[in-house]
C-alpha cells in the first residue's frame, strides 16, 4: 500500500500541474479525490482490511497525501486563474494612443442647405425671413388672394382639403354661445406660400421686404418635375414707389449669386389672380444663346390683396413672386428627377 500511495503521489504531482484549464483541473480532482472512484478514496476504503497497527500508519500517510493533493490543486487553480485574467487583460487591452475610428456623421438635407443659402442671399439684399402655417384657412390660401369660391382660378391649385369636425351646438355652454354664430373656417394644406404675404402685411406696416420659404402641398400626380409635397420661395417687397424694374434687379441679383455666374431674366405675360400685371420669369446665363428656363411666377401685388390685408392700395405698391425650390435645386445640381429628394436613398443624399 505504501507503494501505491507513492505512485499516486507521483502521478498527482505531474498530472495536476499539467492541467491547462480549470475544467481539466476539476477532472484531476475527481481522478484522485472523487468520492466514488478517486484513487485515494479507494485506498482509504481498504483501510478496514488492514491490521490495526498498519491501519494507523497507512491511514496517516493517506490523509497527508490527501491534504497534499488538495494543496496542489488549490495552488494550480490559483495559477490558472491568474493566467486566465492576464490573457483577458491582454485581449482587451486598449491602446489609447491609437487614432480613433470616426463614426459616420449625417449632414443637412440638400434642400435645407439650399434654403439656408437662399435666405443668406436675400438677407444680404435687405429682406427678412417670414413664416406661415402649413395648415391654412380657405381665406388666406384663396379669398384674401383675390380667389373667391367658385372662381375658376381655384382650379390652378389641386387642393388637399382637411376633414373637419364641426363643433356641435347642442349642450353648449351658454357663456360660449357666441361660437354658434361663428362659421368654422374651412382648412386645407396650403397649396402655395402666397398666404404668408397677407399674414405678414396684416401685422407689419410697409415699407417691407420679405421672403417666405416653406412646404406646400398639391393633390396632383407626381413625375420628374412634380411632387405632391414640395417647397416654394415666396417674395414680397412693398413701398410707396415700387416697380417691375425693382423686381428685375432683385431677381437677377438673386439668380446671379445663387448660380455663381451672371444670369439674365425675361418676363412673359401671365395670369395670377393676386397680381396685376402678372408674369412668368424665365432665366438663363448672361450672354448664352441657350434655352430660357421657366423658374417663377410673379407680378405687381393686386389692389384687392392689399385691401384684404388692411392696407390702402392707393398708398402702397409692391411686387411679389413665388418659385419652386426643388426646381431651383434641379437646375443648380443638374438633378434629373425631383422625387429623388425624398426617396430616402442614402447614395443620392451622400453626394451633397
Ligand atoms: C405668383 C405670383 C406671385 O405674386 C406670387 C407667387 C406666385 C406663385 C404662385 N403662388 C404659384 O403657386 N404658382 S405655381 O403654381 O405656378 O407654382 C410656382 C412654382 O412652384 C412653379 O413655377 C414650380 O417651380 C413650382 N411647382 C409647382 N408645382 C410643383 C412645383 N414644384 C414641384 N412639384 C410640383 N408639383
Amino acid at each position: 500500500m505504501h507503494d501505491e500511495l507513492k505512485h499516486i503521489e507521483n502521478a498527482a504531482e505531474t498530472e495536476i500541474r499539467a492541467a491547462k484549464t480549470l475544467d481539466e483541473l476539476e477532472e484531476r480532482r475527481i481522478q484522485f479525490l472523487g468520492r466514488e472512484r478517486g484513487a485515494l478514496t479507494l485506498i482509504l476504503r481498504q483501510l478496514k482490511n488492514l491490521a490495526p497497527a498498519e491501519r494507523a500508519n497507512v491511514g496517516n500517510e493517506a490523509n497527508r497525501l490527501r491534504e497534499k493533493v488538495e494543496r496542489l490543486i488549490d495552488e494550480h487553480a490559483a495559477v490558472l486563474r491568474s493566467s486566465a485574467r492576464e490573457s483577458i487583460l491582454e485581449r482587451e487591452r486598449i491602446d489609447v494612443s491609437r487614432p480613433g475610428k470616426r463614426p459616420p456623421r449625417g449632414h443637412l438635407h440638400p434642400l435645407t442647405k439650399l434654403i439656408r443659402e437662399i435666405e443668406q442671399i436675400f438677407l444680404s439684399l435687405g429682406f427678412a425671413v417670414a413664416e406661415g402655417p402649413d395648415v391654412e384657412t380657405e381665406w388666406y390660401n384663396f379669398d384674401a388672394l383675390n380667389i373667391p369660391a367658385h372662381h375658376p382660378a381655384r382650379d390652378m391649385w389641386d387642393t388637399f382639403w382637411l376633414r373637419q369636425k364641426i363643433p356641435s351646438t347642442k349642450h353648449q355652454d351658454p357663456n360660449k354661445s357666441k361660437i354658434k354664430n361663428l362659421e368654422t373656417p374651412r382648412l386645407l394644406l396650403r397649396t402655395h406660400t402666397s398666404p404668408v404675404q397677407v399674414r405678414y402685411m396684416e401685422k407689419h406696416q410697409p415699407p417691407l421686404r420679405i421672403i417666405a420659404p416653406g412646404v406646400v402641398y398639391r393633390y396632383e400626380a407626381t413625375d420628374v418635375t412634380h411632387e405632391i409635397q414640395f417647397h416654394q420661395l415666396e417674395g414680397l417687397m412693398v413701398d410707396r414707389d415700387i416697380s417691375i424694374a425693382n423686381f428685375r434687379y432683385v431677381i437677377e441679383q438673386f439668380f446671379t449669386r445663387l448660380f455663381g455666374k451672371a444670369m439674365e431674366v425675361r418676363l412673359r405675360p401671365s395670369y395670377f389672380p393676386f397680381t396685376e400685371p402678372s408674369f412668368e420669369v424665365d432665366m438663363r446665363a448672361k450672354g448664352s444663346k441657350g434655352a430660357w428656363l421657366e423658374i417663377s411666377g410673379a407680378g405687381m401685388v393686386h389692389p384687392n390683396v392689399f385691401k384684404a390685408a388692411g392696407l390702402n392700395p392707393k398708398q402702397w405698391q409692391g411686387f411679389a413672386f413665388g418659385m419652386g425650390i426643388e426646381r431651383l435645386a434641379l437646375l443648380k445640381w443638374k438633378i434629373p428627377d425631383v422625387r429623388l429628394f425624398h426617396s430616402g436613398d442614402i447614395r443620392f443624399l451622400k453626394q451633397f
